[in-house]
């Protein structure tokens, strides 16, 4: 039986997953469903997978469901022995995943808070974009030398936060000021896992 990933072509946190097993060539274990959700309007083939009703969600034969792209990431990494959370580096990978998990929520926050709520709030967008801009700029800052060394789940998670700040916060503008992080963006883009994943929707 493969495993079952509920996702989504959109999601920049199901894309994590599937940059991952793209990486690892490991499609013929793992089978998608691609069932879109909302927070307004819980898939009921999500709901059953996650009580969150997010995405991603990965079901297995050998044991509960499990959710949140870290925990997924974590486990599919360890069941493949893929190394993509090496132990001499795993505080500074999981630190640079979880950043970049951040600006997936707040970038995913404001797009949740325009389609969604009766009033958009434009003071709360920004806010919002002030925590993605100042991760950036750390980003652009200090952790340079960590994403030219090998691949790894800190990257991968990144990449896919920069995609998706393409995808649906094009008109902010995040390259303007971060040359280093430009360049390193178009580079990783080139892999085949992240051609391969372009979100869409
Ligand atoms: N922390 C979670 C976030 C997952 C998430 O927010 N997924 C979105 C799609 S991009 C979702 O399922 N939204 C539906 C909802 O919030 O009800 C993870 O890393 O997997």
């Amino acid at each position: 039986m493969p495993m079952i990933l509920m996702s989504s072509k959109a999601s920049p946190f199901v894309r994590k997953v599937r940059v991952l097993i793209q990486e690892a060539d490991r499609w013929a274990e793992v089978e998608e469903n691609v069932t879109p959700t909302t927070p307004l309007d819980s898939a009921p083939a999500v709901l059953a997978a996650n009580p969150l009703g997010k995405i991603p969600a990965l079901i297995r034969e050998e044991g509960p469901t499990l959710h949140d792209s870290r925990v997924i990431t974590r486990y599919l990494d360890d069941r493949w022995s893929l190394g993509l959370y090496p132990a001499s580096r795993l505080w500074e990978v999981l630190t640079l995943e979880s950043m970049s998990d951040a600006i997936m929520e707040a970038a995913l926050g404001m797009v949740y808070a325009a389609k969604f709520h009766a009033a958009p709030d434009a003071a709360w967008a920004d806010a919002q974009w002030t925590k993605v801009a100042r991760t950036l700029d750390a980003v652009e800052d200090r952790w340079i030398s960590h994403l030219s060394g090998p691949l790894d789940m800190g990257q991968v998670a990144l990449g896919c936060a920069l995609g998706y700040l393409d995808l649906r916060h094009g008109n902010r503008g995040w390259r303007e000021g971060r040359p280093v992080l430009t360049e390193w963006s178009a580079r990783f883009a080139e892999r085949p896992s992240m051609a391969a994943t372009v979100p869409a929707g």
